[in-house]
């Protein structure tokens, strides 16, 4: 099946998923969202607010489960440095060109971690405690107090962050795996994980959805501890009308052709971007769910193998010439001048 029916398959699936998602038994009209720069200037004073008015003290318990807990409350006497002008550990940003507004998303990094950092489609086995902020106004004062969530101790499930909310995919590549031992009683011990602190704003959140727990338009709060990663293959294909997994071979992180440990489709590209540069063929289709890479009408899991049928491991992937040596050369899969098969 052509690509083209491919995406269109999937946008008919979309959009009969959010209409089915609006639909009012009742027939009130729905409301529809609030402006993104309506709600974004709200939300970064409240994040700013929290950050200025809030300490944060961290657990170094090395190889327990509370290790990177964190605890987060309003400044006194004893705490008088906030989170804001503390420098024991950093505040970064990054900036997210999206929705027509230049989004701060503020985090901090609380350990960076010794293993491998994930790309922003892989795998991330994670223990994390989320939290909403909520403005409260009681004789004139306003407060931002934050609301737990969900707290999830000891992860038993990976997520895979192409399918979670943008802030996580922002910041979880900054962040590098642990080591783990296995105990004597079945459990497992984390260290030198990568722990981070997010301040989300709603539009890079659930934004107008809200959750189990979570009201619309709140700034999302997640202490996160990156115990491991999972390395992915995400194409998917149309197989008798039917969307299945079909991975091509190459990981998922092998296919961040400018090796910035992001992939966006692209309808997450920032604004004003117009170039994919993870889209080797420029079909619209980033290289981690495309199975032509280069767009020559042969799949790529058929491209990489030898002439025995079997996979090249990656490294050893040849260009068109057969060359494996030279790091920089164009690997066959990915030129579209180049139509070898199992050769
Ligand atoms: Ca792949
Ligand atoms: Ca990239
Ligand atoms: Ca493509
Ligand atoms: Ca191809």
């Amino acid at each position: 099946m052509s690509k083209i029916k491919f995406y269109f398959i999937f946008l008919i699936a979309a959009v009969v998923l959010i209409s089915s998602c609006n639909k009012d038994d009742n027939n009130v009209p729905v409301t529809p969202p609030k402006p993104y720069a309506e709600q974004y200037p709200i939300d970064i004073a409240t994040i700013e607010s929290y950050l200025k008015a809030n300490y944060i003290t961290v657990v170094n318990n090395p190889g327990a489960v509370n290790d990177q807990d964190i605890t987060i409350a309003a400044l006194d006497a004893d705490h008088p440095t906030s989170i804001w002008d503390q420098t024991v550990y950093p505040l970064k940003s990054r900036n997210v060109n999206l929705h027509g507004i230049v989004y701060k998303l503020y985090y901090l990094i609380l350990r960076e971690g010794t293993g491998e950092s994930p790309c922003n489609v892989d795998g991330v086995f994670t223990a994390y405690r989320g939290e909403y902020l909520a403005s409260e106004t009681a004789s004139g004062v306003t407060t931002i107090t934050s609301k737990l969530f969900q707290e999830v101790k000891s992860p038993n499930t990976i997520f895979e962050l192409y399918g979670t909310i943008r802030g996580w995919k922002e910041v979880f590549p900054q962040l590098k795996s642990g080591t783990s031992t296995p105990n004597a009683d079945g459990t497992v011990s984390y260290n030198d994980f990568g722990a981070a602190v997010m301040f989300i704003p709603s539009g890079l959140g659930y934004y107008s959805k809200e959750q189990v727990g979570i009201p619309a338009y709140s700034p999302l709060v997640f202490n996160v501890k990156l115990y491991a990663l999972k390395r992915l293959d995400q194409e998917i294909n149309i197989i008798n009308g039917v969307p299945v997994t079909d991975p091509d071979g190459v990981k998922s992180f092998q296919e961040d052709r400018d090796g910035d440990g992001y992939m966006w489709t692209k309808s997450e590209l920032q604004d004003g971007v117009t170039t994919n540069p993870d889209d080797t063929d420029g079909d619209g289709t980033p290289d981690f769910l495309d199975f032509d890479d280069d767009g020559d009408n042969y799949a790529t899991k058929g491209e990489i193998k030898d002439a025995n049928g079997n996979y090249y491991l990656f490294e050893n992937i040849p260009d068109c010439s057969g060359n494996t040596a030279d790091p920089n050369r164009l690997k066959r899969y990915l030129d579209k001048d180049c139509i070898k098969m199992n050769q």
